[in-house]
């Protein structure tokens, strides 16, 4: 079974808007900005729906990023998250009773608090590529920014569907 589910990450200049998830799966890891799309529902107003339930933004111009499918041992579903860019802006992240938002800088993105695979594929989305991957995790856990990728693939693309 797949799941399809948004993740969409703020910019400004030099800088990338994230959230301390504050409760339920990556509880205590830094963020982006998603959930779950509802049956029926277009991926763009999903993404823009989460976002504003989780940071408050409404504004904005969103961009594809990338395409990246979760799995994890010993679980069905598949996880297939579309990711999205966020520039041109004015609303002033809130905290939420999800996200506690915070700014880094590039150079200072938290990978030691985040999904180990971020590391893998931040740098293509900090230079603006669009990305395509596949992540295999040893086990699914509420806090889990230390579990094992089994296996990997990421390709840049030149474009998403
Ligand atoms: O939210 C960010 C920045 N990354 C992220 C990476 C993930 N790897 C597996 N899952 C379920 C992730 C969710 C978010």
């Amino acid at each position: 079974m797949r799941k399809i589910q948004t993740l969409c990450i703020p910019l400004k200049k030099d800088r990338v808007l994230l959230g301390m998830k504050k409760r339920g799966f990556g509880f205590n890891m830094w963020n982006g900005f998603g959930g779950k799309v509802e049956e029926g529902e277009d991926i763009e107003i999903a993404t823009r729906r989460e976002l504003y339930e989780e940071a408050g933004i409404q504004d904005g111009l969103l961009s594809k990023a990338g395409m990246m499918e979760f799995s994890f041992i010993g679980e069905k579903t598949i996880l297939q998250v579309h990711i999205f860019r966020l520039s041109n802006f004015f609303d002033e992240p809130i905290e939420t009773e999800e996200m506690r938002p915070q700014w880094f800088d590039f150079k200072e993105i938290p990978f030691s608090k985040m999904w180990p695979d971020d590391k893998y594929w931040f740098p293509l989305f900090l230079e603006n590529r669009l990305f395509d991957g596949e992540f295999l995790f040893e086990k699914p856990s509420d806090s889990n920014y230390s579990a094992k990728i089994i296996s990997k693939r990421l390709d840049e693309v030149s474009f998403l569907n």
